[in-house]
């Protein structure tokens, strides 16, 4: 009950700022989205990862109102860079299981999107697989409105959840994000190096784009490659950056 005040507290005193994080076309190498990761700017304990709040925010309803911060937020930010003459990127954004269910969710997303007069189709929504499990059918329903709206959808950290294959057979969804797991298992000798590819060809099957997390190595990046991996995001690449570090490398052309 303090945590949720001290994050509408946080949230009036404009303490959260979003950090992003670059994903790569690993055909081209060149950027071509950033994930906006939330971080708590804390009077006095300085800076708080997403880790140690988010997990409390999605207690309460509090997650509502940050969460549409970020939207909101995101959103301003995407215009701004457009308005800058920045290459164009999509953003994605983080979505917590309840806000999904929260009833408002396409209107206000919709609403935001208008009056910071963005295109739909440069946003992408990530979910989990637990933010599906506990109402599909509503969640395929908000997932669908969003999507007629040309937003896309990618189920994130895939692959560590109790039922990955049913939520990627059941969800409509544009995009895999494969869990950095499986991303470090592909240069063991061992036979689990397969499952990231057959991940991959998997989703490929079923017209998914394949994103893979946390590419740390050179290596990795090239057997990524290999594997015809569309998109990757990782230390190698970047980590998480905020704003003005994210203009500089966007402006360099990378
Ligand atoms: O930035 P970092 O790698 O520490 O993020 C840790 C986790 O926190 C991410 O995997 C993501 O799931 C979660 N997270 C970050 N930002 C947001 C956000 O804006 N909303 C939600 N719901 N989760 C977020
Ligand atoms: O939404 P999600 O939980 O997938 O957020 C990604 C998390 O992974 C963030 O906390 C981010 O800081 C972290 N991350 C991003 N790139 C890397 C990486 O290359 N290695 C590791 N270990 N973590 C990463
Ligand atoms: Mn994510
Ligand atoms: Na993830």
């Amino acid at each position: 009950l303090d945590m949720e005040k001290d994050l509408r507290n946080a949230l009036s005193n404009k303490e959260f700022i979003l950090y992003y994080q670059p994903l790569i076309n690993l055909k081209t190498g060149k950027i071509i989205g950033l994930e906006a990761l939330i971080r708590w700017l804390h009077p006095k304990k300085g800076m708080i990862a997403p880790n140690e709040f988010i997990p409390f925010a999605e207690g309460s309803s509090a997650i509502i109102d940050i969460g549409e911060w970020v939207i909101h937020e995101a959103c301003r930010q995407l215009k701004q860079w457009y308005d800058m003459g920045l290459p164009q990127v999509y953003i994605a954004i983080n979505l917590s299981a309840r806000q999904l269910r929260h009833q408002d969710i396409t209107d206000k997303i919709i609403h935001i999107v208008n009056e910071m007069g963005i295109d739909g189709g440069n946003l992408l929504f990530e979910i989990t697989e637990n933010v599906a499990m506990h109402d599909l059918r509503q969640s395929i329903h908000t997932l669908n409105m969003l999507k007629s709206v040309n937003m896309r959808i990618a189920l994130d950290d895939f692959g560590t959840g109790y039922s990955s294959l049913n939520y990627l057979k059941k969800l409509p969804i544009d995009m895999i994000k494969i869990d950095k797991s499986f991303v470090q298992d592909i240069t063991k000798h061992h036979d689990e190096k397969f499952i990231a590819k057959t991940i991959i060809d998997l989703a490929h099957n079923m017209d998914v784009i394949v994103t893979a997390e946390g590419i740390e190595t050179e290596n990795q990046y090239k057997i990524l490659r290999e594997y015809d991996c569309d998109l990757g995001q990782g230390y190698l690449f970047s980590k998480p950056l905020p704003a003005e570090e994210i203009e500089e490398l966007l402006l360099s052309g990378k």
